[in-house]
C-alpha cells in the first residue's frame, strides 16, 4: 500500500537524522576531538581518548550508528589492556572486530544492544577495526596506540 510505504521511508529518514544528531551529541561529549582529523575512509570522523583507569585498564564506548559510521572512529589509548563497549544505536546489526588483536571481536549486535570485550594492545602503532558486515560503506574505525 502506498500510504505505507510513505510512512516507512519517512520513518527511515527521521531514523538516519535521529542517528546524525546522536552521533553529534556523543561525539560532542566526547571532549576529545583533536581538532578535526576525520579518520580515514569515515565521512563523521571523530576521535576520543580511551583513558586508563586506576586499575590500569583503559576503557571506551563505542557507538555503531544507522549512517554505518562508529562514534568515535579513531580511539587513542595508551599501550596496554583495553575494555571496549560496543553499543547499536541505530536499528542496523553492526559487529566490530579489530585486525590482527586475538579476542578483539564483537560479533553482532541488534539495534538497542551493546556488549563489552577486553583485550590489550600491547604495541604503538595503529589498529585498525571494522564492522565487517558494512565495511565497505566505510564503516571504519581505529586504535591509535601510543
Ligand atoms: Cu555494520
Amino acid at each position: 500500500m502506498r500510504l505505507t510505504r510513505l510512512t516507512a521511508v519517512r520513518r527511515a529518514l527521521l531514523v538516519g537524522v535521529l542517528a546524525a544528531v546522536l552521533a553529534a551529541a556523543v561525539a560532542g561529549c566526547g571532549g576529545g576531538s583533536t581538532g578535526g582529523k576525520p579518520a580515514a575512509g569515515s565521512a563523521t570522523g571523530s576521535t576520543a581518548v580511551a583513558t586508563r583507569g586506576s586499575d590500569g585498564i583503559a576503557r571506551i564506548t563505542i557507538a555503531a550508528n544507522d549512517n554505518y559510521t562508529f562514534v568515535p572512529a579513531t580511539v587513542q589509548v595508551s599501550p596496554g589492556p583495553i575494555e571496549v563497549t560496543v553499543r547499536n544505536v541505530g536499528k542496523v546489526p553492526h559487529n566490530l572486530v579489530a585486525r590482527g588483536v586475538p579476542g578483539a571481536a564483537v560479533d553482532f549486535l541488534d539495534g538497542g544492544q551493546s556488549a563489552t570485550l577486553r583485550f590489550t594492545l600491547a604495541q604503538p602503532g595503529s589498529v585498525p577495526f571494522v564492522c565487517t558486515y558494512h565495511e565497505r560503506m566505510g564503516m571504519t574505525g581505529a586504535f591509535v596506540v601510543r
